[in-house]
């Protein structure tokens, strides 16, 4: 396993990449599954509780989450080719942030349910539902997929402020 670098929007080279459109994986291989060790490893790391293969510089439609509370059992999950089939529920405020953009956090709304269809880790077929914290990762998730940031949902104006903060944040590193 290894850690890999995480793009973030400061640079013009990785918000190019960040913005594109992830490519549908043809199959579960070895080669992906240590694309995906590689991935959940980076986010412990991080520390955070999703990640997508683009944020690592792979644009390919993949997603890891771990959702485990602190001082639980790791309960690692593996996304490929995950399509949201349906939304429901009320739409939900929560206070998201992203690795891609460090350090800055504000409220996005989204559904508060989705089903989700994907292909786990041994690359068999799986249909879930999700709700809660998992809804909203999912979500956050699949718009990196679509090389859409959660900042891309706000105002221009708080957009173009996150985007200051994190370029300035990186000049003082
Ligand atoms: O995509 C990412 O950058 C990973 C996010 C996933 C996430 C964002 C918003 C809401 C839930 C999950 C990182 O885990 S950011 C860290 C974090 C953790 C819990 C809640 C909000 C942000
Ligand atoms: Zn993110």
């Amino acid at each position: 396993m290894a850690l890999r670098r995480i793009l973030t929007v400061d640079t013009a080279a990785d918000m190019a990449v960040l913005k594109q459109i992830s490519t549908p994986v043809p199959a579960v291989t070895d080669d992906l599954r240590a694309l995906m060790d590689d991935m959940l490893e980076t986010m412990y790391d991080a520390p955070g509780i999703g990640l997508a293969a683009v944020q690592v510089g792979e644009p390919v439609r993949v997603i890891v989450m771990d959702l485990a509370r602190e001082g639980d059992e790791p309960a690692p999950r593996y996304f490929v080719n995950p399509e949201i089939v349906e939304t429901g529920g009320e739409l939900q405020a929560y206070e998201e942030g992203c690795l891609s953009v460090p350090e800055y956090y504000d409220e996005v709304e989204r559904p508060s349910k989705v089903k989700l269809r994907y292909l786990n880790y041994q690359g068999e077929a799986v249909e879930e539902e999700a709700e809660g914290l998992f809804a909203v990762c999912v979500q956050h998730e699949m718009d990196h997929l679509e090389g859409v940031l959660f900042i891309d949902h706000l105002s221009r104006l708080r957009r173009d402020r996150a985007i200051a903060k994190v370029k300035k944040a990186a000049r003082a590193a």
